[in-house]
């Protein structure tokens, strides 16, 4: 096979998110996110949410179920729970060092995110703690020392507990206004440092539980909606801002690319397959990319009983506020049927579906599917003409460290490079992507489960799910690989 070569700057590395790695959640003068009161499960449990009663009893909600807390309740730490990512794998004490092994692999990009509450720990207060802003300079300087382009999230899921509890979050627009400063402020510091910026990771998954839960009812799938607007609306802002006052920044979205199969030739399930990436997909993609919503989505919209008015009144702020760079993540593929005979157990990153019969499944359920790759990267180029970005990609599996110091992950490999291998062709194909940052890069804790055991990265970190181990950092096999890849421009994929 001729494989098109990646294109000379093409930016390999690799991504995290502050939530997931970061840890120090109660230093340097942050303030809370929803993930300091999520406790660890597996993949057979679910996470839970804590809290406390008026009363001072204790109470927790099933994250799944997008809960909120009881009338008078408050967020809280309670013993007898662990809560991983008030460490995640410790960037806050381990930069120095995991910067060092990002560029002795080569990267030329790193994807990371702030976090809001270090930023502004309530998210209402008038300066922003220096502190928070300290860390992050620190850290983006120390990657340009190395020549690494840092990517940055601006929200990875952290919202600061204050305004989710007393404000009602994205339910309120109040909360739009707050993000605005938020980013004016980034913008503002690290202007001159930070050139790539992602306005929300993976904005589809504020629709989620539609999508995961069919069938649910209206009352609870509303808000759903209207968070997700907000957010749009809250990123074409920003967008607008910064194309206005720094018109070197390249502003992306970051979807989870929704990529799902028909089960059959049933020209059923062929419309069934259209309307699932419809709605989780295509209502995202156009909204940040096109500046307006889909024809669709007032059909969506009159099913859930929402009132067009509300998406339309900001018309004109999701006109000025397109992307530039369409980023995503995409994990895996699933299959969809009208037929009711199929289970729907076919697990993955926001799509479950039905079992695919040509793939194989990871530990955790997932579909293996590099072939899915290559597809979606022409579904969406074909749709938007914008580049791209594969953001988040990846093989969550057991790892095993040696008494050595080594681990052998030749399941990882094979996964990343059969990736790559398809992003080749897909670059052969004419899709205008230019980088690559695979997911957890190194080890941290799994949004999904908060498990450490779930691993990602190249680089091995000495941390269980309990929250025991040393927190040091090993090199994995595919350590070594992807230098080599990064190297020779994706040329040598061992
Ligand atoms: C995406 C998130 C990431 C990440 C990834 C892998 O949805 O953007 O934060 O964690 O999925 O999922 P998990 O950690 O559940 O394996």
């Amino acid at each position: 096979m001729i494989m098109k070569r990646f294109p000379e700057n093409f930016l390999w590395g690799g991504a995290t998110a502050a939530n997931q790695y970061e840890g120090g959640w109660n230093e340097g003068g942050r303030g809370t996110a929803l993930s300091d009161y999520t406790t660890g499960a597996t993949a057979q449990t679910h996470r839970l949410v804590t809290y406390l009663n008026a009363d001072g009893t204790p109470g927790v909600y099933d994250q799944m179920s997008m809960g909120t807390l009881p009338k008078g309740a408050k967020y809280a730490v309670l013993d007898g729970y662990y809560y991983p990512n008030h460490t995640g794998t410790d960037f806050y004490h381990h930069w120095k060092e995991d910067i060092a092994l990002f560029a002795e692999m080569g990267f030329k990009v790193f994807r990371m995110s702030i976090s809001w509450p270090r930023i502004y720990p309530n998210g209402i207060e008038e300066t922003p703690n220096q502190e928070g802003l300290d860390f992050y300079r620190n850290v983006f300087e120390e990657l340009h020392h190395y020549g690494i382009e840092p990517l940055v999230t601006i929200w990875h899921y952290d919202t600061p507990t204050y305004i989710e509890a007393e404000m009602n979050g994205w339910m309120n627009r109040e909360t739009i206004s707050l993000y605005e400063k938020y980013c004016h402020t980034i913008f503002r510091e690290y202007g001159d440092l930070v050139r790539y910026w992602l306005t929300f990771n993976e904005i589809n998954s504020a629709i989620m539980l539609p999508m995961f839960f069919p069938g649910l009812p209206k009352e609870a799938v509303q808000p759903c909606y209207i968070k997700l607007h907000n957010q749009f609306a809250a990123s074409a802002k920003v967008v607008k801002y910064a194309h206005e006052n720094y018109p070197e920044f390249t502003m992306g979205c970051m979807i989870s690319a929704i990529t799902n199969y028909p089960l059959t030739c049933d020209p059923k399930d062929i419309l069934a397959v259209q309307d699932k990436v419809q709605r989780g997909l295509w209502y995202c993609g156009d909204v940040q990319c096109r500046g307006a919503y889909p024809s669709f989505a007032k059909k969506i919209w009159r099913e859930y009983d929402l009132d067009p008015a509300y998406f339309e009144q900001d018309a004109e702020i999701l006109k000025d506020g397109k992307v530039d760079l369409f980023t995503f993540s995409y994990y895996n593929t699933s299959c969809v049927t009208t037929h009711k005979d199929v289970p729907l157990d076919g697990g993955g990153n926001l799509s479950l579906g039905a079992k695919n019969p040509y793939l194989k499944y990871s530990d955790w359920g997932w579909s293996v599917d590099a072939d899915g790759l290559r597809y979606i990267l022409n579904e969406i180029n074909d749709r938007y003409q914008l580049p791209m970005m594969i953001v988040e990609n990846g093989l969550g599996a057991f790892d095993t460290l040696e008494d050595d110091g080594s681990v052998h992950d030749p399941y990882r490999i094979e996964y990343l490079k059969a990736h790559v291998e398809a992003m080749a062709e897909a670059l052969e194909d004419g899709v205008d992507l230019i980088g690559y940052t695979p997911w957890g890069c190194i080890d941290l804790v799994s949004a999904s489960t908060g498990e450490m055991r779930k691993r990602y990265g190249m680089i091995y970190v000495d941390m269980d799910d309990e929250g025991k181990g040393t927190l040091n950092r090993y090199r994995k096999d595919s350590f070594d690989w992807y230098k080599k890849v990064i190297a020779s421009n994706g040329t040598d994929l061992g």
